[in-house]
This record gives C-alpha cells, structure tokens and sequence, in this order.
C-alpha cells in the first residue's frame, strides 16, 4: 500500500496509527503542504486527489481519500486489532467522537482555512492564532464533557482498547500543544492522549518519526 503523506497532517497521522496497530507494511508518498504554495494543489496529486488534501491511500486498484473512510476500509479489510466495537451502541459512540475531532475541529483549523483567513481575509497572526485556539477549546471542551461523564470511558476513549476515537484524537491533542493551547481544562482527553503514545503503534505514527518529517 502507499499512502500520501504530510508529516504534520493530522488526517494522515490518524491513518498512519491504523496502519500500524494492524501491522501494515506502506510505503509513504510525501507530500509537502507549503512548499511551493502545496504540493496538495499541483495537478498531478490532483488527480489522484480531486479534493488537494492528504491523506490517500493507494491499495491495488484502490485510490481512497478521506481518513475516516480509510480507517474503516483497513478495518473491514484487516480485522484485528478492531478499531471499532463489537456492539452497535458502542460503535455509534466511537463514531460519535471520531467525528467531534474530524468534522467539528479539525476543519476549522485547516491549512486552507487558516491560509483564507490570513491571505483573503487579511486577518493577523495573533487574531488567526486566537481563531485556531478558540475552536480547540470549544471542540475539546464538549468532548472532555463526554468522555469524563460516561462509564465507556476507560483507558482509552472507549473501554481498554484503542478505537477509531482515539486515532483521530491524539494527532488532535498533538495540535493543539502546536499552537500553544491550554490543555488544562481537558484532563480526561490528556490522560488518554498519555495511554496511547505509551503504544508504539502511535509512537512510530508521530510526526517527527515520518521520513519526510523537517
Ligand atoms: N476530511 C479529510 C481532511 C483532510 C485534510 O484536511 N487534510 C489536510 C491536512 S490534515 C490537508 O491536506 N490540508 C491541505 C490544505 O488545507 O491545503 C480527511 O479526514 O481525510
């Protein structure tokens, strides 16, 4: 398999933690985010991308975007580990949080979003900053609510296994210590951030581990 990659993005980190908990060789496309403007844009990736984002993974005659959709493909593809619940309840939540970090955070805080608003919208450095802070904290406000308050909650998101919720909120946390942000409201989410880089699945996925890593 081969996956296009940036370093730093955090929608390829989420893959690359899949890749590794199942055990999947891949070799890594390096794609770089900023140089020359983004690579993510120029034709070539385009077509292999039409929406210029990483990551696509590449397996055979599949091309795939689209890193939640990745995750449950190496899932039904790859079964063990499972990153999902074996009980319906159980994979609606999982789902429920992978999808808090991946549709209501992360696109917020976008490259394309953040480069709009400095570039277009001639916003500053420290308001694009306050911007990219304050929708981490209301993001990871709501979510340290839901994982505090429920009994699923265990040493990882849900129960002692690492699940798709996980994979989408470490490369998350990692994020937001990027910028600075204040984790400290957010216990639940650090302790959990802390159990999973303890597994080397998630340390081998780290962005400064990544051979185009700067
Ligand atoms: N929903 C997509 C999001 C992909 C995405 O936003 N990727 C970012 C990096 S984390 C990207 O390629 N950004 C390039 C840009 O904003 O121009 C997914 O989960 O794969």
């Amino acid at each position: 398999m081969q996956l296009y990659s940036y370093f730093r993005s955090s929608a390829a980190y989420r893959v690359r933690i899949a890749l590794n908990l199942k055990g999947l060789p891949y070799e890594t496309v390096p794609v770089h985010l900023v140089k020359g403007g983004g690579q993510q844009l120029a034709p070539a990736y385009r077509q292999v991308n039409p929406n210029a984002l990483v990551p696509t993974l590449v397996d055979g005659d599949l091309t795939l975007g689209q890193s939640l959709a990745i995750i449950e493909y190496l899932d039904e593809t790859h079964p063990q580990p499972a990153l999902l619940p074996a009980d319906a309840a159980g994979r609606a939540r999982v789902r429920a949080i992978a999808l808090t970090l991946a549709c209501d955070i992360h696109p917020l805080n976008n490259l394309r979003v953040l480069k709009y608003l400095k570039h277009d919208l001639k916003v500053d450095e420290e308001a694009k900053n306050g911007w990219y802070r304050h929708w981490i904290d209301v993001g990871l406000g709501g979510l340290e609510q839901m994982l505090a308050g429920s009994p699923q909650t265990g040493r990882f998101c849900h129960g002692d296994t690492p699940t798709l919720a996980d994979l989408c909120l470490v490369p998350q946390i990692f994020n937001a210590r990027r910028f600075d942000c204040d984790l400290s409201a957010f216990p639940t989410l650090v302790r959990i951030d802390a159990a999973c880089q303890a597994l080397k699945a998630f340390q081998d996925a780290a962005p400064e581990r990544q051979p185009d890593a700067e």
